[in-house]
């Protein structure tokens, strides 16, 4: 019989077993990166959520700490979840989570460093003030999760979202503090959209409208345009929107309300959830963590021991060409895993091609590929269709792109491929997909 062994990652951030889902407080504190992550210290399946705690030079590298917050309160004792960190001026870090009490009731939380002069801030005190934010009179106990990073107001007082539901509206409500202990709810919705439902995990940070730099959360003004997203709990997808903060009457208007949150633009298209920005003061960067959430079932998870990675850090500027959209892309510290590469030029792939490139052995591989399509202009047009055709189904102008992990049989492959639609004469839609249906799930090793 052949012994099952499932692949680890080689560069992707991971704990050595158990279930792990999103980020929590990301910051960069005295020369060192730090990732708090929901984390089950008992199995392979999402429980007993619990902080687990890593540290980096580079946010490639990872150096794991003990736990950083347990579920040992009563307003935490269902599960520590999803923070975030501001860091204060008076040299401190703030950090709000939410806790799940022994009702499932969810609360907000405040913990500190005990030593935030500790560059691995390696143990942390919650307040004895806690909870201390309570679900408004309106909202769900079970709606009420997830604060944001703080940012401070002309007036002088600090702001923290959290987002939650009225019914099927996406909402976000805003809370001004001055001292993070007590907090005055604002009488209106930093922003709401019709449809969307719980929002989870807003984050809500200023981009610098040119320009590459990353902006510190209490950014706004001139030259600054603000984005809100949200982690969709309904459809399990991370949506976000470019607009415009007015930060006296904290409300925020998406540019483009057809693109506004939870029905435009998404962060990405793959498994990709509770995604988490912190500003990298180092570098003067927006960098964006998500969380990838497995695929396969619970029995894989528990057989294989693990269940879930996050993605690569990226960063997160304006598209400068539109002011409509993100850039992202992996922190520049990746290059750094690099050993040799090969470039392939003018590669010609024919329809219903399959064209080798020779690349010699490699566990880990890091693609970068540019595809151009010669669009045959007054075409006849596709019927509109997506990525659930898989790699096999055919349009006009593709699919084309990459087999990944392929066996020398093709019987076992990953897709990763773009099918543009012709859905005009001269408009094209084009699909990014993969096509998981023949991946090879396991490495054999035949006793
Ligand atoms: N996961 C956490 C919540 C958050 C959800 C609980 C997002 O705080 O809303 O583990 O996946």
């Amino acid at each position: 019989n052949a012994m099952f062994t499932w692949q680890r990652t080689a560069y992707h951030f991971q704990p050595q077993r158990n279930w792990m889902n999103g980020c929590a407080g990301p910051l960069y504190h005295k020369g060192w990166y730090h990732i708090f992550y929901q984390y089950n210290p008992d199995s392979a399946v999402w429980g007993n959520i619990t902080w687990g705690h890593a540290v980096s030079r580079d946010l490639i590298h990872w150096l794991l700490l003990p736990l950083a917050l347990v579920p040992d309160r009563w307003y935490d004792v269902n599960g520590v979840w999803t923070g975030s960190a501001t860091r204060h001026p008076d040299g401190n870090i703030y950090m709000l989570y939410t806790g799940s009490t022994g009702n499932l009731t969810q609360v907000q939380n405040l913990a500190h460093p005990a030593d935030p002069s500790d560059p691995l801030l390696l143990n942390w005190v919650k307040n004895p003030a806690n909870p201390v934010l309570l679900p408004p009179p309106g909202i769900g106990p079970k709606d009420f999760r997830d604060p944001t990073t703080a940012w401070l107001g002309p007036d002088g007082l600090w702001r923290v979202a959290i987002g939650s539901r009225m019914e099927k509206l996406g909402i976000t409500l805003v809370y001004k503090t001055r001292d993070f202990l007590s907090y005055e709810l604002l009488d209106h919705y930093l922003h709401s959209v019709p449809g969307t439902g719980m929002w989870e995990c807003v984050d809500f940070f200023p981009v610098a409208v040119n320009g590459t730099k990353g902006l510190d959360t209490s950014a706004a003004g001139e030259g600054i345009k603000h984005v809100l997203k949200a982690s969709l709990d309904d459809t399990k997808l991370d949506h976000f929107a470019v607009g415009t903060y007015d930060p006296v009457e904290d409300l925020w208007t998406p540019d483009d309300p057809k693109n506004d949150v939870g029905i435009g633009l998404k962060y990405d298209y793959g498994r990709y959830y509770a995604s988490k920005t912190f500003y990298d003061q180092e570098k003067q960067r927006r960098i964006l963590w998500g969380w990838i959430n497995e695929t396969d079932t619970e029995f894989d998870d528990l057989k294989k021991g693990w269940a879930s990675l996050q993605t690569i850090p990226r960063t997160v500027v304006l598209d400068g060409r539109t002011g409509a959209d993100l850039l992202q892309w992996p922190v520049e510290e990746i290059e750094s895993l690099r050993l040799r590469s090969y470039c392939f030029e003018d590669v010609l792939v024919g329809p219903g091609s399959v064209v080798p490139l020779h690349i010699g052995s490699a566990t880990q591989l890091d693609i970068m590929a540019e595809f151009e399509v010669e669009l045959i202009s007054g075409k006849k047009t596709d019927e509109e269709n997506s990525c659930d055709g898989g790699a096999a189904e055919r349009s006009s102008l593709g699919p084309f792109g990459i087999l990944a992990l392929a066996d020398a049989s093709l019987s076992e492959l990953t897709s990763v491929f773009f099918r543009p639609v012709q859905t005009s004469a001269d408009a094209v839609t084009t699909y990014f997909c993969t096509d998981q249906t023949r991946f090879s799930k396991f490495t054999f090793d035949p006793l």
